[in-house]
């Protein structure tokens, strides 16, 4: 039976780089997550007659989301849902599942990398039927409406079996449940040359994936160890758990310590990898080695002829702003188009469509390609060991090798986290304001050679988007300065840093980088204005 059921609006239902991200226990206030649902519904002109991809990364309050959607959904009168099974989906399968079944989007419960469990975050991302998240013009919408909802429809009905595959009815609409985890590797056997990948594994190559207790574990288990050969126990972690095992799943040198400590112990296998709570990111390593994601993007663009579905040539490649121009000088010994974006992948999904790009990646572990509109951290990983299979050169030779060609651009970023939403923002603007001012200013050995807000005009859509605040000096170094989008709470001020060396290799990145990070400080102010001394996260 369908149900209208009255209701009241939060007015905090903004969505923020990666969808909609809140705590746990917000989300599950009473019609909190029903309201956000129906002003999406609402914001698109409904969704009688449309399909759906639906699922998520398993993390708490996953399985009761769902059985809302479902009931939801039937009642506005939707034709059909495609389901992960036991309602589990990455996000980029569930992209790959809206492009392969033309399907109108796709709804992935995910609060992404950040921490799960009843203390943890839930999120929704809602993509169109691009496979890619929507743009501003939209997202404003639904947060417009969400803030004058007054009702949203709902069926009464018990909860629908989500474990067996197979479709079943509900008030007309259709539910199927699938194994995405066997499209997805499909959708990637036409990409890489899976008899090559599996001889490198008979070779006796070892490689270690660590899922952090999320969607990716089942994923990899099967592609990985069963399909390509790779030693069983090559997996670890490899079960979603509501609260990931208490783990933060956020594949980097911080939160996956683990995996490093692995890396660079005697034990460590030829290759390692780990994914995000919803499997669009990606952490590579080599023995005793750690490639930066900036360094990863223009390495894996470069090497682009190692991989079948790209042999014959890339439109071009885009990264966002905050990662490092490691990639730009590949594009342009390439000869091939290069974009700079704001952070946030949906800003890729145009110029993937325009056919202006194929490669593209971002700082924070996202690397991906047009073979669907989201980054994709297990494609990430059949890449490097496309390339691994093929020259027969371990991780770190790669990436050595990639920095004598063209250099090496010593990166890192730092978050201070935590910070009132006020003190950062003033302090935003107050740095916005004094950029001109900057113009020509010298510090130690640092001259500015300009500083302005980054923005980007969308080549295909005519947009505009503000994000950042750049400051570039005339030796080609880089401070680039922005408020992140996906926490929960509070603020968290990113300073992202780059210093480009083209001779010496072997410096460790942090003591390279120790006096722009301070300039960067000084710059903004950041010690007087939040009280830190330094970053809460370096990665
Ligand atoms: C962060 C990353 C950004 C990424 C976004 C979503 O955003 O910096 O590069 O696109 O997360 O990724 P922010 O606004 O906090 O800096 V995911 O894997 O969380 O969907
Ligand atoms: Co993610």
């Amino acid at each position: 039976m369908i149900k209208t059921v009255l209701t009241t609006p939060y007015g905090d239902q903004k969505m923020g780089t990666g969808g909609l991200r809140k705590k746990t226990k917000v989300m599950m206030q009473k019609h909190y997550f029903e309201n956000f649902i129906q002003s999406v519904f609402d914001a698109i002109g409904g969704i009688k007659g449309k399909t759906y991809v639906v699922g998520g990364d398993g993390r708490y309050f996953n399985k009761e989301a769902i059985q809302i959607f479902i009931k939801m959904a039937a009642a506005n009168g939707a034709k059909k849902l495609i389901i992960g099974q036991n309602g589990f989906i990455s996000t980029p399968a569930g992209s790959n599942e809206i492009l392969k079944n033309h399907t109108d989007g796709g709804f992935t419960f995910s609060a992404s990398h950040n921490p799960g469990g009843i203390n943890g975050d839930f999120g929704v991302k809602y993509a169109n039927e691009t496979g890619g998240q929507v743009p501003t013009s939209i997202t404003d919408k639904i947060y417009a409406l969400s803030k004058e909802i007054k009702e949203f429809k709902i069926c009464e009905h018990e909860d629908i079996d989500l474990s067996q595959i197979g479709t079943q009815k509900l008030e007309g609409m259709e539910i199927e449940v699938i194994d995405p985890i066997a499209d997805y590797i499909e959708m990637l056997s036409k990409i890489f040359d899976f008899a090559a990948l599996k001889k490198l594994f008979q070779s006796g190559f070892t490689m270690r994936f660590d899922g952090m207790n999320a969607v990716t574990g089942p994923y990899a288990i099967r592609l990985f160890e069963e399909t390509l050969g790779a030693a069983k126990g090559s997996v670890i972690r490899a079960t979603p758990l509501p609260d990931f095992g208490g783990l933060h799943p956020d594949p980097n040198l911080v939160y996956d310590k683990d995996l490093v400590d692995f890396m660079y112990s005697n034990e460590a296998t030829d290759f390692a990898a780990a994914n995000d709570g919803d499997g669009d990111r990606n952490m590579i390593l080599g023995r005793k080695f750690f490639v930066t994601p900036s360094d990863s993007l223009a390495i894996l663009t470069d090497n682009y002829k190692y991989v079948p579905a790209y042999k014959n040539g890339i439109y071009g490649v885009a990264k966002s702003a905050a990662t490092s121009t490691a990639v730009a000088k590949v594009a342009k010994a390439l000869n091939i188009p290069y974009y700079v974006v704001p952070t946030g992948w949906k800003y890729f999904v145009n110029l993937m469509d325009s056919k202006r790009i194929t490669l593209c990646g971002e700082e924070s572990f996202g690397t991906g390609s047009s073979h669907i509109r989201e980054k994709d951290g297990i494609w990430a990983v059949l890449f490097w060991l496309s390339i691994i299979a093929a020259t027969g050169k371990s991780v770190e030779e790669i990436t050595r090798e990639h920095w004598k060609k063209y250099g090496r651009v010593y990166y890192m970023r730092f978050d201070f986290e935590g910070l009132e939403t006020q003190t950062a923002d003033k302090l935003m603007s107050d740095l916005e304001e004094k950029l001109a001012s900057l113009q020509g200013k010298k510090y130690q050995d640092y001259e500015v050679s300009n500083a302005a807000p980054f923005v980007y005009h969308d080549p295909v859509d005519g947009s505009s988007t503000k994000n950042g605040l750049v400051v570039d000096f005339t030796d080609g170094s880089k401070i680039t300065y922005r408020l992140s989008g996906t926490g929960s709470s509070g603020a968290t001020l990113r300073m992202y840093v780059e210093s480009p060396d083209s001779k010496d290799f072997n410096q460790e990145t942090f003591k390279k980088l120790q006096p722009l990070m301070n300039i960067g400080t000084e710059i903004a102010e950041i010690t007087k204005r939040t009280g830190k001394t330094k970053a809460d996260v370096n990665t």
